[in-house]
This record gives structure tokens, sequence and C-alpha cells, in this order.
């Protein structure tokens, strides 16, 4: 437990902040601290979202997060920059992706580049008390690994991985947590796992976030917070393939798999969640990697969950192949060529406008390879299809409605929901229609 006493006597205010990395976790939180008058200093290597932020404007979509920058901006408590600036605490929210896969069954590991990359970044300018926050998914050790990183930049200054308590720096690694699409509201009233090199680390980093966060900050060490972030989001990814398992035994046994997992979860120790066309997202898709990379021997039902939820889509492909078969038998006078399918959303979840890793942008760019008749897209969130997407055809949904032969229900926004297709070929992978 937090003892407030020593927090209080320990208190030094943080002046200034910095945040590194101004995307869809950096910025959001860069606006919330100048939100409550903090001087904040945000850092990204993209000119482009330096300008547009200094301009008080967001380069990302998120509800409500225009308003707030835009506010911060004007007001003089938020600025961007390229070049790290001297501050009080630094929070690095930079992407960790994989690295490239080499091998089809190689397990992809994690790219820790920009972490480095922000550390040497931000040396130069740190002083002593300054307090480093790893906010970036990580893999278990990064923290120490961004640590080794600082102290070999800075020898001048001591770290708590060889000073402990002691140090001049304070490292921690406290995961965000937040939803897209909700970012704003639950970057307040999320819990927050505080993950210090040291408990001075800790009471630090708790004092940091109680600025603007409503939920409890809980103390941990730093490789705990970073499996507890991997760990949140590799069970998503294991109850996401139970369901996508399940949903493809019926398809094999002829049941409805939504009429069934609504009756099993009548029960009241029962919770399945939803199938679909696969896991997309730049989250659960990907974190799970980075503990089946760390232990590819133990992590054994992590790593065919993951394989179960990336073969997806592959399946709802062959679904269609089969379909399109069908409709040719049913249907001698016409060719593949004269055969129309429409894909029905094709962001990565419900109700937001992004594409990134989306599984069933995945499944449309496929047919729209293999097939030689016409691929129409509707997605009620976006009006114009970015360039790398060739041969699919963005429509409204009236018009594809009437003009597909095929009809393949990929997301199912709010748009969608209150529309009904009946046709024999229809593939619902979201069971709205069905
Ligand atoms: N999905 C299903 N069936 C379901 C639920 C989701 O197929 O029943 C699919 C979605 O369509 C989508 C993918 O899973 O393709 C991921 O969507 P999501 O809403 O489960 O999660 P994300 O990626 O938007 O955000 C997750 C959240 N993690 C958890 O809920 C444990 C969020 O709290 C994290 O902050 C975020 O990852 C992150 O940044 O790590």
């Amino acid at each position: 437990m937090l003892n407030w006493e020593s927090v209080e006597k320990n208190k030094m205010s943080f002046e200034t902040i910095s945040v590194v990395g101004l995307g869809y976790i950096g910025l959001p939180t860069a606006a919330m601290f100048a939100s409550r008058k903090k001087k904040v200093i945000g850092v990204d290597v993209n000119q482009h979202a330096v300008d547009t932020i200094n301009k008080g404007q967001i380069h990302i979509v998120e509800p409500d997060l225009d308003m707030i920058v835009h506010a911060a901006v004007t007001e003089g408590y938020l600025k961007a920059t390229t070049i790290p600036e001297p501050a009080d605490a630094f929070l690095i929210a930079v992407p960790t992706p994989f690295l490239p896969i080499v091998n089809k069954n190689d397990i992809p590991a994690p790219d820790l580049k920009y972490i480095e990359s922000a550390a040497k970044a931000i040396a130069p300018v740190l002083k002593r008390d300054d307090l480093v926050i790893l906010e970036s998914t990580s893999p278990v050790g990064a923290t120490e690994q961004m640590a080794e990183w600082l102290e070999q930049a800075r020898p001048d200054l001591t770290f708590p991985q060889t000073e402990g308590e002691n140090s001049d720096i304070r490292i921690a690694h406290c995961p965000e947590r937040v939803l897209p699409g909700h970012v704003v509201r639950e970057l307040v009233e999320n819990d927050r796992v505080i993950g210090g090199m040291t408990a001075k680390c800790s009471e630090r980093s708790v004092e940091l976030y109680k600025t603007f966060v409503k939920g409890d900050c809980v103390i941990t060490n730093s490789r705990t917070a970073e499996m507890a972030k991997l760990t949140e989001n590799s069970c998503r990814d294991v109850q996401i393939a139970f369901a996508n398992e399940l949903s493809i035994i019926c398809d094999k046994l002829d049941i409805d798999v939504w009429e069934l997992i609504s009756l099993a979860n009548r029960h009241p120790r029962i919770n399945i969640l939803q199938p679909g066309p696969g896991v997309g997202g730049h989250c659960i898709a990907v974190d799970p990697w980075f503990i089946v990379a760390k232990t590819p021997e133990q992590a054994k039902l992590i790593h065919t969950a993951r394989k179960v939820n990336d073969s997806k889509p592959e399946w709802v492909v062959d679904k269609v192949k089969i379909a399109i078969a069908d409709f040719l038998q049913v249907n001698p006078n016409k060719t593949a060529k004269e055969v129309t399918i429409a894909c029905y959303g094709l962001a990565f979840k419900p109700d937001i406008d992004d594409l990134r890793e989306s599984p069933a942008l995945q499944i449309a760019q496929n047919i729209a390879k293999l097939h030689s008749g016409l691929t129409l897209g509707v997605e009620p969130n976006i009006r114009v299809l970015p360039n790398y997407i060739e041969n699919i055809e963005l429509l409204d949904f009236e018009v594809a409605r009437k003009e597909a032969d095929i009809h393949l229900m990929l997301v199912d926004h709010k748009e969608f929901k209150n529309e009904k297709i009946k046709n024999k070929y229809l593939i619902d992978t979201k069971g709205i229609w069905n």
C-alpha cells in the first residue's frame, strides 16, 4: 500500500511534463496534463503531427480530443516539438511493433527500436530528480532495458538499476489501458498499474498521474506491470479465439453459433465473447506475441489463440469462394466476372474509422485480388478509401444491397444493425442479419 505521508514529504511538483510520441495514447495523455494547467511539451519525430498540434488541431481520430487539444494549445499549456526539451517528467508513448517475420512459422519478436531512440533523444536533457515513465505496451524487461540505454547515455547521472532508492533518476512502467473511441473518459476513470523500478519511482509516478487520474493507482514492480498489460490483452485474445473456434465448429455442425452463445451465456458463470472475421487493431492482435516470443515453450494456449484468430480471415475468404462457386452453378448463364460481392464494414471494429490491422479490410482485399468481378465496400465511417486499397469500390449501403449478388457482413457498425439483408448468398460473420 502507498504511504501517502511519505508521498507528501517527498513531494516536488511537476512543473513541466514531456510526452514523447504524440499518437493515439501520447497526445490524449499530453492534453490531459495540459487541461490540468501543467506545462506540457509534446515530442514527436513526425513534423506534420507537430505542426498540426501547434495549430491547435489533431492528426488522429478520437472523440472530444480535438476540443481539449485546441484549448490546451491556445491557452499556452501544450506545445509540440521534434526535439526534446528539459522537463520534470518524461512519458514515453511510442509504438512497439514486431520485427519483420522471415519465416511463416516464426514467432514475431517485439521491436524496441522506438523506445531506444526515445530514450536516446531525452537522455541529453535529463537532470537530477527527473521521472521517466514507459507507457508503451512492452515485453517483460523492456523498462529495465530502457533504463540501461539511459544510463549508457548519461554516465554522470545515477539510475535505479544500480543506485536503487538513492538514484538521481526515477523510472517506472505504467501501461496505458484505454479503449480507442473512449480514450478521453477512460484516461481519467480507469485504474492505473504503476510499476516503479523502486518504491520511490512508484510514489513519484502516482503523484504525477494523480494530476488527472480519478481511478486507483495500484503499485507493483516494472516487470509485473509489463506482464499485467500483456495479460489483459492476451486474456481477451484467448476468449475471442474460443468464440471464433466455436463459430467454425458450429458451421460444421449446422448450429447457429449466436443462438448457442446466448444460451450458454445464460449460465451465471459463463460469459463467452462474440466471434467475428478475426481480431484486429494494434493491441490485442500484437501483445500476446510478446509473451509467446519470451516464453515459447510455456505460452502454448496464448500461441494457439493467436493462430486461431489470425486464421479466421482465411476461413471467411474460403466461405466466399464456396458462395461464388455455388452462385455460378445455380446461375450457369453468368461468369465469375459478372458476380458482384459486397463487403459490409472495413474498419477493425464497430463504430470507428480505423482501418489499421483490420481483418475485415484484409478479407475484402483478398476477395478483390482473387475475384474477377466487382468487389464493393460499404464503410459508413469513411468517405474516401486510402490510395493503397485497390480494386474495392466504396458505395452506399442501399446501392450495394441492390447491386451485389453475394453479401458479406464483416463489421457490426450501428448503421448496419438497423438494416436487414435476406439473401441466399449472405455470409454473416457477426450474426446480425442471419
Ligand atoms: N473482437 C471480437 N469479439 C469480441 C470483442 C472484440 O472479435 O467479442 C475483436 C474486435 O472486432 C477487434 C479486436 O477484437 O477486431 C479488438 O477489439 P477490442 O475492442 O477488444 O480491443 P481494442 O484493440 O480496441 O483495445 C484493447 C483493449 N483491451 C482490453 O479490452 C483488454 C483496451 O483496453 C486496451 O487499452 C487496448 O487494447 C490497448 O491499447 O492495448
